[in-house]
């Protein structure tokens, strides 16, 4: 036994490794991508990232049917994509161990809606664990692989962003432990969910609630601790860190065992208190179930949404705010933005343009929304873009319809979409930007980019060859960053009639091994005119003088506010440069 400093998501990885996975798989997703990066650095386990969560969570269900423990890992949003196998796979059972890692984003630091993956373990009947702090998180996914084969079900592990980021000492187990391969067994009645099977089985899932239930209530995952008896606090999560500091008087049940939920152990920790209240991120859901359970929780105002802190805590019950550090007046707001360099900054150059109706997506483009470039219209979530721009077309604004979407994002579900257009006759068109990556949650592969997790060349896909064989009958691949070829480029594809594709393939800024030499503004050739301004580069602000001003120090020498600039004044920096970037 070893103490480590460990994030949350580095605590899941070493339980699954400590647990004996064989395979980890799961699609990048923020807050839980470093599971299975981290994953990936152990001995004696294969991992991979697959193009979609319904995917991995399907290669983890036939690595389990075939007898070793597996992980499947995404965010909470991935759980949508995954649902289907989920929910069928709760009535087959597993062979080797099966853990679903899920991370929620309370408060939405970086997703497109604030999800209660809690609902979802009630929903396919399958137990869920929920650690509050990285030590849990270890243990409970060792935990999880236990239950998962005693209780032959698949089993949730939920964290949330503070539980996945936050580091904590850990006790890590030198050893690996699990139950070894299992034996292979055909067994049609268990695997094969036709409905004379899944009748047998939908009976099957109450009964293994039932013993589940009982187990959640003795399993120690649902812990009481005695203080002060006047308040008692039922919580979960990120949450039972915030009660601790806001309150620390206060006696706890923290739910570990999320469901079934210990509704007996409730009861008996209300009677040991004279008054019981919940405190969750995202409810209403522990304090239905608590009311459920036959206790009445005393009324607490806590905001449904975003994450509960010490002092949101504090708050809810009547108590002072600590002042939190003083505001500092004229600090600029630095809303995220293209990195200087950013491929796809010239496309939405250019679609401004068009004067499109643009239908977008998610990932690093779905910057192209913010001004100045102001060139998308929708993002909804991942592949939306291109099946979304379909029915826009069908309705016909009057103006040519673009869906965009990134390289990850089309292999994730962008080609379901573009099979649709051409096979019900489509005329929009379709910009796949292609920055040999998955940038917006840290540069993992994909298939587009043939990289795989262990860094290893995979299968490239040709996505030339993959739009013709979709049916696509307008195909080119553009540089966009030559602005005025990327231009002419989406002219023509938004003129075709049928289904067009345009490939914008350069790598991401960040990739670039080298920067080419910054560029700087000659002041005397200078227009004042703001055409480079709109480019939305963070390298080009406004000097008092109304000029363009070049930071040195970001600037990658891209070459894009070379080509807007009518004047020629965009020039070489060159060593006659000061650090402002500005010509002398
Ligand atoms: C269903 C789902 N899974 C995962 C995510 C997390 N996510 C947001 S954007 C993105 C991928 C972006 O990659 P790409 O489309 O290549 O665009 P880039 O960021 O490289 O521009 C991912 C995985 C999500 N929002 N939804």
């Amino acid at each position: 036994m070893a103490r480590v400093l460990m994030s949350g998501n580095e605590a899941v990885a070493r339980g699954a490794w400590e647990a004996g996975v064989a395979v980890g798989v799961g699609y990048p997703g923020t807050p839980s991508t470093e599971v299975l990066e981290n994953l990936v650095r152990y001995e004696g386990v294969r991992c991979e990232w697959a193009p979609n969560e319904k995917v991995a969570a399907e290669v983890a269900a036939g690595v389990s049917f075939a007898g070793e423990r597996t992980l499947v890992t995404m965010k909470h949003v991935g759980l949508n994509v995954a649902a289907d196998p989920l929910f069928t796979l709760a009535y087959t059972g597993v062979n080797g161990g099966y853990v679903l890692f899920v991370a929620d984003d309370p408060g939405m630091h970086s997703s497109q809606n604030e999800q209660d993956s809690r609902r979802y373990a009630v929903a396919a009947k399958v137990p869920m664990l929920e650690p509050s702090d990285p030590a849990e998180a270890l243990e409970m996914t060792r935990a999880a692989f236990e239950i998962s084969e005693r209780f032959d079900v698949p089993v949730l592990v939920r964290s949330t962003t503070r539980v996945s980021h936050s580091k904590a000492a850990v006790e890590v187990d030198g050893e690996r432990h699990g139950s070894g391969p299992r034996p292979y067994v055909k067994d049609p009645a268990k695997w094969v969910m036709v409905p004379a099977n899944a009748r047998r089985k939908r009976v099957d899932l109450e009964e293994r609630l039932g013993r589940l239930s009982a187990y959640s209530e003795q399993s120690g995952l649902n812990r009481i601790e005695m203080r002060d008896r006047s308040l008692g606090i039922v919580v979960d999560g990120a949450a039972y860190r915030a009660v601790r500091e806001a309150l620390p008087e206060a006696s706890v049940l923290k739910v570990g065992m999320v469901h079934p939920f210990p509704a007996q152990t409730v009861r008996a920790f209300a009677e040991q208190v004279e008054t019981v209240a919940v405190v969750e991120e995202i409810g209403p859901f522990l304090r239905d179930l608590v009311a459920l359970a036959g206790v009445t929780p005393a009324p607490v105002d806590l905001p449904q949404w975003g994450e509960v802190t010490p002092s949101v805590v504090r708050r809810a019950f009547g108590l002072d705010v600590p002042e939190g550090r003083p505001s500092v007046d004229g600090l600029p707001d630095r809303p995220p933005l293209m990195c200087p360099g950013c491929p796809h900054r010239g496309v939405f150059w250019a679609l401004k343009r068009l004067n499109a109706v643009i239908t977008g997506d998610i990932g690093c483009y779905t910057l192209g929304a913010a001004p100045p470039l102001a060139a998308m219209d929708s993002c909804i979530c991942m592949g939306a873009s291109v099946s979304m721009a379909h029915g826009a077309a069908l309705v016909g604004p009057g103006r040519p319809v673009v869906g965009v979407i990134g390289d990850s994002t089309f292999a994730h579900s962008g080609i379901a979409g573009l099979v649709h257009m051409t096979y019900n006759g489509g005329t929009g068109t379709v910009v796949v930007l292609d920055n040999r990556t998955t940038a917006m949650t840290g540069h993992q592969g994909n298939p587009v980019s043939g990289v795989t997790i262990s860094g290893a060349p995979g299968h490239e896909l040709d996505l030339e060859a993959l739009a013709h064989a979709c049916g696509a009958s307008w195909v080119q691949v553009v540089d966009p960053f030559d602005m005025s070829a990327t231009l002419d480029a989406l002219k023509a594809a938004v003129e075709h009639q049928g289904v067009s594709v345009l490939i914008a393939k350069a790598p991401c800024a960040l990739l670039q091994k080298s920067s080419k030499d910054p560029v700087a503004v000659d002041e005397e050739l200078c227009a004042a005119c703001g055409a480079c301004i709109q480019l939305g580069c963070p390298a080009i602000s406004r000097a008092d003088s109304g000029k363009a001003l070049i930071d040195a120090m970001i600037c990658v020498g891209c070459g894009q506010c070379v080509q807007v600039c009518r004047f020629g004044a965009i020039v070489p920096a060159g060593p006659a440069c000061d650090v402002g970037g500005r010509a002398r």
